[in-house]
């Protein structure tokens, strides 16, 4: 394996026993997505006690079903904000977000903007599969323009976001994106987005065959995942691409990293000039 470590690391210790088969559909990447964090808390060494998993509503939503961590599934689209409350209260916690596209940034925008500009120390993990799930494949902000969903029969009207570029243009300060084809790079980007101080972002590209790919032509089970492992082009040589030629295709990899400090540093900074300014008064 040419130099490459091999990790054995399931998982299983932060899975409720007897919950396999999981709910989701065939071909779905919740899964996998799933199957990579739980690899990447292993081999953190995370304490399922000092982890809390926060998750919003939908397919990706349901993942706290699974989980012997602390778990809170919260209110469609606000997530980031129970985090937000549960990192400030205690800094010691790892706190991972997971939400889908819907959740984290369509009717959760304004909660994922803030919680990016004010680098909170969250990781968050928001599941791309381009539509609403759960509620029957309508069009969210990440369905691309022309996509067929069950909201936009003729064809989507509107621009879709970039989520990655929404988060660094917001202030993160560690992005990455990753699909679940990518199963080992996904579980190294969720690895070291949760090793970062301040708020980092994983993009994780995924197949929702069931609503999304049957509407645009990727009807087979698999069709919609091996688009994604077509379109997917590491960041240096996306780059290097004329943007003529860039067509469908998106980055992956760590496309930020700027190490400044998060929320709680900068605020137990502000609280020991006030303890100080209060003693001298
Ligand atoms: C405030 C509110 N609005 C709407 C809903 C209905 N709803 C539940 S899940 C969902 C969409 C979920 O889509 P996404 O977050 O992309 O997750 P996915 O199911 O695709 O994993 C919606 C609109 C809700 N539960 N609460
Ligand atoms: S509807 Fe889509 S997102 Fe939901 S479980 Fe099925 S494939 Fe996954």
């Amino acid at each position: 394996m040419g130099g490459l470590k091999v990790s054995h690391a399931t998982g299983t210790r932060y899975l409720k026993d007897g919950v396999l088969p999981h709910m989701w559909c065939a071909g779905c990447g919740i899964g996998t997505m799933l199957g990579a964090m739980l690899r990447a808390f292993e081999e953190l060494e995370f304490k399922n006690t000092e982890t809390v998993v926060v998750t919003g509503i939908g397919c990706t939503g349901k993942l706290d079903d699974y989980l012997v961590t602390n778990a809170l599934h919260t209110t469609h689209g606000r997530a980031l904000a129970y985090a937000t409350g549960i990192k400030a209260f205690n800094p010691r916690l790892n706190v991972v977000v997971v939400m889908g596209d819907g959740d984290g940034v369509t009717i959760g925008g304004n909660h994922f903007i803030h919680a990016a500009r004010r680098n909170m120390d969250l990781t968050a993990i928001v599941l791309n599969n381009m539509n609403y799930g759960m509620t029957g494949g309508q069009a969210s902000a990440t369905s691309p323009g022309a996509s067929i969903t069950s909201t936009t029969g003729y064809g989507n009207p509107e621009r879709d976001f970039d989520i990655c570029a929404l988060a660094q243009a917001a202030g993160a300060n560690y992005v990455a994106r990753t699909t679940t084809w990518h199963g080992w790079e996904m579980k190294e980007s969720i690895k070291e987005a949760l090793t970062k101080k301040g708020f980092s972002l994983v993009e994780v590209m995924s197949p929702c065959p069931t609503q999304f790919g049957r509407r645009n032509e990727m009807k087979e089970t698999t069709a919609m995942l091996l688009s994604l492992r077509d379109r997917a082009v590491p960041l240096d040589r996306y780059r290097s691409l004329p943007e003529a030629e860039r067509g469908d295709s998106f980055s992956v990899g760590t496309l930020v990293d700027r190490g400044e400090p998060g929320f709680n540093e900068r605020y137990a900074m502000v609280r020991k000039r006030a303890e100080a300014e209060g003693a001298n008064q």
